[in-house]
C-alpha cells in the first residue's frame, strides 16, 4: 500500500492509469539493427515487427521438467540418438523416405499421416503426451537457440526429422509432407481466396477459422488452451516461389541467415508471414509448434534449405562446413542446442539427405504434369503467361460447404497469461484506428459521371486525383508489403498486444473504410489486468498486406494533440481506469447512451491512436518524444 502511494504521487502522468513507457532496450536494438539493413519501403513492417518481437519478448518455457536427464526417459533419448548425423550409409542400398507436397499424397497416405499424429497425440508421457513433448521443445530458452542466427535451418532440420521419426513409429511408412505455402499464395494469381484453399477442409488441415473443430487435428488441445486459427488476417500467406528464387541466389549460410544477411535474403526473417497468416498459436514461436501445421510448413522450410545446399554444392562451396565466422551464444558452431551432443554443424551434415530423407520437387506445370494433384490446378497468369500450379478452392473440389466466410468476423483469442487462460485476467481499452486510403487501392465502382453519361472509370468520387490537398501532409509512400495487398472496401488492420511483464498477446482486427480518403474507427484491444504489478505491453497494428501504422499518444496537457509515441505501455489501477473488465464497459464510457436520444460521443477522449499513414519514416524510435507530459 505504501508503495502503491508513493508512486501515484511521483507519478507524473496525474492520475492517468494508461501512460506511454520507453521502448525496453532490446527491442530497441532489434529494430536498429532492422534499420542498419533495411528500411520500409524495401521490407515490410510487419516482419520487422513480428521478428523483433518475437526475439524480445520473454516466454514461459513449455518443456516443464527436462525428461531429457530422467532415465526413464528412454522414448526421447532414442528418438533422439536415432538421428545422429555422424552416422554413415551405403547411398547405393538405402532408400530414402520421399517427402513431397502434402496435396500429393494419396488419401490413403493422407490417413496413414493423421492417424500417426493422433496417436502420437494420444499417447501419454511424463504429464503430457509424446506430440506435446515434442511441441513444448519449441519454446522458453531452446527459441533463442533454434533462432534468430544460423542455427535457425540446421535446428529446424533435426526437429522435424524427429517429428517425422516419432510419426514411424507409429506408421512406418509415412514421412513428413511439405505444405508449400506458394500454392495458395499463388491463388490470389487467379483471383481466388488463400482462405478459400482446399488445405482448410476436413480432408487436409481442417477449419482454419477460429477454435479447430473439424479435421484431424480437430478439439486439440495445446500448453495455450484449445488449437486455435485466425487465418487471412493477412491477404496473401507472403512466402512463395518469388521470395524463395530471390533467396536462392545466394550461397553462403551467412547471407540467408538472421544478424548477417540482407533482409531480403534472410529465410528466418521472411519465413515469419505464414506464421501470422495462420494465426492462433501459430502465431508466436513459443506456441507455433503446438499447431501440426508448424510441422508441414517447416518440412517446406526445410525443403528451401535442401534446395540451397544443392545450389551451394554445385557452385563449390564445402556446404557442411559453412558457418558464420562471427556466430553468437548458442549459434557457435560447435554448441549443442537441445538434442542430446549434437552440435550446431552437424546440422549441415550431408547425412540427411543422402541416407534418410529426400524432396520430391514442387508440384509443376511443365512437361503436362498438371501438378500431380486432385487439390491442384495448373494455371496461367493473364500478364506474362507464366505457367503456376496453386490450390484448388473448397469449391472446386465440391466442399464448398465448408467455406467460411471472412467478413472481418473477428479474431479468436486464447486469453492465456503465463498459459493461464481466462478472459477474467485481462483488461480492455479502446484505441482509435485513423486510415489514410491505402495507395494503390481503386473503388470498384462510385465514380464520377461526366458529360451527362459518361462514367469516368479511371476515378471515384471519394478521391478523385484533382483533390491533392485531401492528401494529409505526411504523404503516402510505396511501402514494401508481404505478398499481395487486398482491393475491398473494407480493410483489415491487425492489431496486436504483445507483454512485456507477462506472457500473453492480444489480436484484434479494426476495419476502417478504404474507400474514404482518411476514415476512423474505433477497435478493443485487451492486455493483462493490471493489479499490485503493473502492466506494461507493446502495441503493434498493420494492414493486411504488413504495411505497419504508426503509434500515437494523446497529449495529456493539450487533449486535441497527438505525438508519436514508443507504443509501450504501463496500465495501473489509478482511478479513474481508463480500462476496463469488460468491453461493454469500455463502450460505456466513451458514449452517452440515453434512451431517449441517440448515443453521443463522450467527453473522454482515447488515450491511445493508431495511424495508418503509409509513410516510409521508420517508426520504431525512442526516447519518448513528447516533453510536454511530465
Ligand atoms: C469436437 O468438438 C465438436 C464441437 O464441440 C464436436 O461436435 C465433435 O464431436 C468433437 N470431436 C471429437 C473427435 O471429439
Ligand atoms: C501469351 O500466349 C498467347 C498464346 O500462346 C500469345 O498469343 C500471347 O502473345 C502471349 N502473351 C504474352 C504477354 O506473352
Ligand atoms: C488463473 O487465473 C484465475 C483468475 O485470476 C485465478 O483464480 C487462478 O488461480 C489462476 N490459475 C493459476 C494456475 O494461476
Ligand atoms: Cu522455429
Amino acid at each position: 500500500m505504501f508503495v502503491l502511494c508513493l508512486i501515484l504521487l511521483v507519478n507524473p502522468f496525474g492520475l492517468a492509469s494508461i501512460y506511454e513507457i520507453p521502448l525496453p532496450s532490446n527491442y530497441q536494438d532489434c529494430f536498429d539493427e532492422f534499420k542498419s539493413k533495411t528500411d520500409l519501403t524495401k521490407t515490410a513492417g510487419s516482419v520487422i515487427n513480428w521478428n523483433c518481437l518475437q526475439r524480445c519478448t520473454p516466454r514461459t518455457k513449455h518443456l516443464k521438467n527436462n525428461l531429457l536427464a530422467d532415465a526413464n526417459n528412454d522414448w526421447f533419448i532414442n528418438l533422439v540418438k536415432e538421428m545422429d548425423p555422424t552416422k554413415s550409409c551405403d547411398p547405393e542400398k538405402v532408400t530414402l523416405r520421399a517427402r513431397k507436397e502434402i496435396r500429393q499424397l494419396t488419401k490413403k497416405e493422407r490417413e496413414k499421416l493423421f492417424h500417426a499424429f493422433r496417436v502420437l497425440k494420444d499417447t501419454p508421457y511424463g504429464d503430457t503426451n509424446r506430440y506435446e513433448y515434442i511441441a513444448s521443445m519449441h519454446s522458453g530458452d531452446l527459441i533463442d537457440a533454434a533462432h534468430f542466427g544460423p542455427n535457425f535451418l540446421p535446428w529446424h532440420r533435426f526437429y522435424t526429422l524427429l517429428m517425422e521419426n516419432a510419426l514411424r513409429q507409429i506408421e512406418p511408412d509415412v514421412t513428413l509432407p511439405y505444405w508449400d505455402t506458394g500454392l495458395d499464395s499463388f491463388m490470389l494469381l487467379s483471383d481466388l481466396q488463400p482462405t478459400d484453399s482446399v488445405l482448410w477442409t476436413s480432408d487436409l488441415f481442417g477449419n482454419g477459422d477460429g477454435e479447430v473443430i473439424t479435421g484431424p487435428f480437430q478439439n486439440w488441445s495445446t500448453a495455450t488452451g484449445m488449437l486455435i486459427r485466425n487465418y487471412g488476417r493477412l491477404k496473401d500467406p507472403g512466402f512463395n516461389n518469388f521470395v524463395i528464387e530471390k533467396i536462392l541466389t545466394k550461397l553462403h549460410l551467412e547471407d540467408i541467415s538472421p544478424l548477417t544477411a540482407d533482409v531480403e535474403f534472410d529465410l528466418m526473417s521472411l519465413h515469419g508471414p505464414p506464421h501470422n497468416w495462420v494465426g492462433g498459436q501459430m502465431s508466436g514461436i513459443n506456441t507455433a509448434a503446438y499447431e501440426p501445421v508448424f510441422f508441414f510448413y517447416h518440412c517446406f522450410i526445410d525443403f528451401v534449405f535442401e534446395q540451397w545446399q544443392r545450389k551451394a554444392k554445385a557452385a563449390g562451396v564445402d556446404v557442411e562446413n559453412e558457418w558464420p565466422a562471427n556466430a553468437k551464444g548458442a549459434h557457435v558452431k560447435g554448441s549443442t542446442f537441445g538434442f542430446g551432443s549434437f552440435t550446431n554443424i552437424q546440422g549441415m551434415s550431408n547425412y540427411f539427405t543422402t541416407c534418410v530423407f529426400k524432396y520430391e520437387d514442387q508440384p509443376s506445370c511443365s512437361n503436362g504434369k498438371s501438378c500431380d494433384s486432385e487439390f491442384l490446378s495448373c494455371d496461367t497468369a493473364d500478364t506474362d503467361n507464366m505457367t503456376f500450379c496453386r490450390s484448388k478452392s473448397m469449391e472446386e473440389v465440391g466442399k464448398a460447404k465448408e467455406k467460411y466466410s471472412l467478413n472481418n468476423e473477428g479474431i479468436q483469442n486464447t486469453f492465456c497469461i503465463n498459459d493461464n487462460c481466462t478472459t477474467e485476467n485481462w483488461a480492455f481499452l479502446p484505441v482509435e484506428v485513423v486510415q489514410l486510403r491505402p495507395p494503390g487501392y481503386h473503388s470498384q465502382r462510385s465514380h464520377p459521371v461526366i458529360n451527362n453519361h459518361d462514367i469516368d472509370w479511371g476515378h471515384d468520387i471519394y478521391i478523385p486525383e484533382k483533390y491533392p490537398n485531401l492528401i494529409p501532409p505526411a504523404s503516402a509512400k510505396n511501402l514494401a508489403t508481404s505478398g499481395r495487398c487486398g482491393n475491398e472496401g473494407m480493410q483489415n488492420i491487425q492489431l496486436e498486444t504483445t507483454g512485456l511483464n507477462y506472457d500473453g498477446t492480444f489480436y484484434e482486427i479494426a476495419v476502417p473504410d478504404n474507400r474514404l480518403p482518411l476514415s476512423k474507427t474505433t477497435a478493443f484491444i485487451a492486455a493483462r489486468k493490471p493489479d499490485h504489478q503493473y502492466t506494461q505491453f507493446l502495441v503493434s497494428a498493420f494492414d493486411s498486406c504488413g504495411r505497419i501504422c504508426k503509434i500515437y499518444c494523446r497529449d495529456r496537457l493539450n487533449e486535441n494533440e497527438f505525438y508519436q509515441c514508443s507504443g509501450a505501455f504501463e496500465i495501473a489501477p489509478y482511478q479513474p481506469l481508463e480500462y476496463t473488465q469488460t468491453v461493454e464497459e469500455s463502450i460505456h464510457n466513451m458514449w452517452k447512451i440515453d434512451k431517449k436520444t441517440c448515443p453521443t460521443m463522450s467527453q473522454k477522449p482515447t488515450y491511445i491512436r493508431v495511424y495508418c499513414g503509409y509513410s516510409d519514416e521508420w517508426i520504431w524510435t525512442n526516447p519518448i518524444t513528447n516533453g510536454n507530459a511530465s
